[in-house]
């Protein structure tokens, strides 16, 4: 107790319009943190809301005929809906129309009023309606608004407002920039707000001409506050600022506000600590402004359509690889920081996102959760042998445990998710060194038990690193291990210690968590009916086969064969070249069972051969015979022998 609460804030996004995924990058974020700083054992406030008085916001619900307020309470259910399907955990929503904002804003501007901050004058000049920001003539670019991310017309106003004294604060904010340079991150943008602020700051217009919606200037109703003045000061109504002074001490100053880069510079990093100042509030700790998203090389826009809506997306993609949908937002989560260093710009794609999903998800990962967890059914029935963990997968798990905290901590996010798939990767390396099916088939069981355990201990570490991350998909693979406490109470330096997997523990069947997407196919939406597939729970639906002789089954030549050598066909994803010993013979077949096997599990597997198939090129490999496995949800799980029996034994 006594410890500050770590207060995180997303921007409090405009209702004109559904939220895409660049308002989605930096929630994810927010809440990657906030779960972060929970598993860490923080008590956490982590905030985001809407922004609903701005003339943009008024505008459109006139276009659409309706109240502003009517307006912004339908749109706010987007908002709502997407953060809750999106597994977005926050711990406040605030909106700008609620009566605790409006009275915090109203009391700051009489305060500020009084203080001689805030006094009267004509402000002319430009106004952009997209941006919602004043610019001056001389600032414009081709008459033009000047950020490079609106460059949109600008319209020239010209009328009696209440000014901000911004120039009263330049030097402090400059002395406080440089004693504190660790506020402004990343690093790289530190000099963009330092030479802004040298280059003189004006006094601000903060308020503008009534307009039917917005909060009045107390004392003043042909005017309303200006809707960033408005905005900014959120943050402080979500600590409780004039309502809870307990709660304000406990929260307040915020530990990061995230953002974009374009809201950093003159909101966040001038106007918003200048407010504070001017209210006698500390500053916020840290004041990050990540990068732009474009799709497909274009930037996000309203006339182009492509704003990528990440629910949308996410039932589209779930629809097309046979995942959940949940899983599926999670990938989601993750790719937004797999490629692109957080703070830079991305361009998003939704083949780059399929190809990530497939390598990094399908592969990598799950690949290592169901094998592993389909071995220890195997070796052991599914519970987890006493061991301890092998020193030497320990060592490979050291700088995942020693760095994430800092990458995290730092929102260096990318760095994170390499650390994690560093350590993956050098599981599956440890799997197929290690070669678990080679050490049972020669009865090393000492060994096998260290390795089995080992691996999954592993699998155990990743839930945990990835679940700020893939709450959804962690929790699956929780789930999965059988682990006797709720990965939501588990708390990090505890969790992250090697060797915390408890023996005996009954794990559960393997399921395939991430499924393949067809790269090639085209999007679910489009494609007819008929090609969708059947959904598990219809097939014992499907008609009965017409029966057959005694003398008919008697002519397929079914005899347990065992896997000699397996690999990958290069180009064919789901298929696998496997050398089979029939008893009599030696021969390849080509299985399509890649997806859910990988090569060097099966070598040395016995299985059910029907070896009189007649013969088929499959992708320029002959095949001769084919493997019975069961089709379970579309996955194929291997029949074989219940008992040892010699290789050639016929199946009757
Ligand atoms: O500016 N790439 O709201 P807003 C990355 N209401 N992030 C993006 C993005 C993109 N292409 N587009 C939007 C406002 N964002 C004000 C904020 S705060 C007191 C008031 C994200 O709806 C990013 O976080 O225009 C950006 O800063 C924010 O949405 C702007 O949201």
């Amino acid at each position: 107790m006594g410890d500050k609460v770590y207060y995180i804030t997303t921007p409090i996004y405009y209702v004109n319009d559904a939220p895409h995924i660049g308002h989605f990058s930096t929630t994810v974020a927010a809440d990657v943190l906030a779960r972060f700083q929970r598993l860490r054992g923080r008590e956490v406030l982590f905030a985001t809301g809407t922004d609903e008085h701005a003339p943009k916001v008024a505008e459109a619900a006139r276009q659409r005929g309706k109240e502003p307020q009517q307006f912004v309470d339908e749109i706010v259910q987007t908002y709502l809906q997407t953060w809750q399907e999106t597994h977005i955990d926050y711990d406040d929503f605030v909106r700008t129309s609620e009566p605790r904002h409006k009275a915090v804003v109203t009391a700051a501007f009489e305060r500020l009023r009084e203080r001689g901050d805030i006094y009267r004058g004509i402000y002319e000049g430009w106004y952009c309606v997209p941006d919602e920001t004043f610019w001056q003539e001389s600032e414009l670019i081709e008459g033009r608004c000047p950020n490079p991310e609106c460059r949109r017309p600008v319209q020239k106003v010209q009328e009696e407002n209440w000014f901000f004294r911004l120039s009263a604060y330049q030097d402090r904010l400059l002395e406080y920039y440089e004693a504190h340079p660790e506020v402004l991150q990343p690093d790289f943008r530190r000099n963009e707000v330092l030479s802004f602020i040298r280059s003189g700051l004006r006094d601000a217009s903060i308020t503008r001409s009534a307009y039917g919606w917005g909060i009045p200037v107390p004392d003043d109703p042909s005017k309303v506050i200006y809707v960033w003045f408005d905005a900014l000061l959120n943050y402080i109504t979500v600590a409780g600022y004039l309502q809870d002074e307990a709660k304000l001490r406990d929260v307040w100053p915020a530990d990061v506000h995230l953002m974009a880069k374009d809201i950093f510079v003159r909101f966040h990093a001038t106007l918003w600590p200048a407010i504070l100042m001017g209210l006698e509030l500390p500053l916020p700790r840290r004041l990050f402004a990540h990068g732009f998203w474009t799709v497909d090389g274009e930037k996000i826009s309203k006339s182009k359509g492509n704003a990528i809506n990440p629910r949308q997306l996410a039932a589209e993609v779930a629809e097309r690889s046979g995942s959940s949908y949940d899983v599926v937002v999670d990938a989601l989560r993750f790719f937004i920081f797999r490629e692109v260093p957080f703070g830079l710009d991305g361009d998003f794609s939704t083949t780059g996102f399929v190809h990530r999903f497939n390598s990094d998800l399908a592969n990598d990962l799950g690949n290592l959760v169901n094998r592993s967890i389909s071995m220890l059914h195997r070796y052991y029935e599914g519970v987890v042998p006493a061991a301890t963990p092998d020193p030497a997968l320990v060592a490979l798990a050291e700088p995942l445990v020693r760095d994430l905290p800092a990458a995290l901590e730092e929102l260096r996010f990318h760095q994170a998710l390499d650390l994690i798939w560093g350590f993956i990767s050098a599981l599956n390396k440890y799997v197929d060194e290690q070669a678990p099916w080679r050490l049972a088939r020669e009865e090393r069981r000492e060994e096998l038990a260290r390795v089995m355990y080992s691996v999954l201990d592993g699998v155990r570490l990743v839930a945990v690193a990835i679940s700020p991350f893939m709450p959804v998909a962690a929790g699956e693979i929780w789930r999965q291990l059988g682990m006797p406490t709720p990965l939501a109470a588990q708390r990090w330096d505890e969790a992250m210690r090697p060797g915390g997997l408890p023996a005996a523990t009954v794990t559960a069947t393997a399921e395939p968590i991430f499924r393949r997407i067809e790269e090639k196919r085209r999007p679910a939406k489009e494609k007819p009916v008929a090609e969708t597939t059947p959904a598990p729970a219809e097939k014992p639906a499907e008609p009965a086969q017409p029966t057959i002789t005694f003398d008919e089954f008697q002519r397929l030549d079914l005899r347990v064969a065992r896997i000699e050598a397996a690999e990958r066909i290069p180009g064919a994803n789901k298929l696998l070249k496997l050398t089979v010993n029939t008893g009599t013979d030696t021969r390849t077949v080509v299985a399509g069972i890649a997806l859910w096997y990988a090569p060097e599990e099966l070598v040395g597997r016995k299985v059910v051969l029907v070896c009189n198939l007649a013969p088929a090129k499959i992708r320029g490999v002959e095949s001769q015979g084919m493997l019975l496995a069961a089709d379970t949800e579309g996955r194929a799980v291997l029949l074989q022998p219940e008992q040892d029996v010699p290789v050639g034994s016929k199946v009757r």
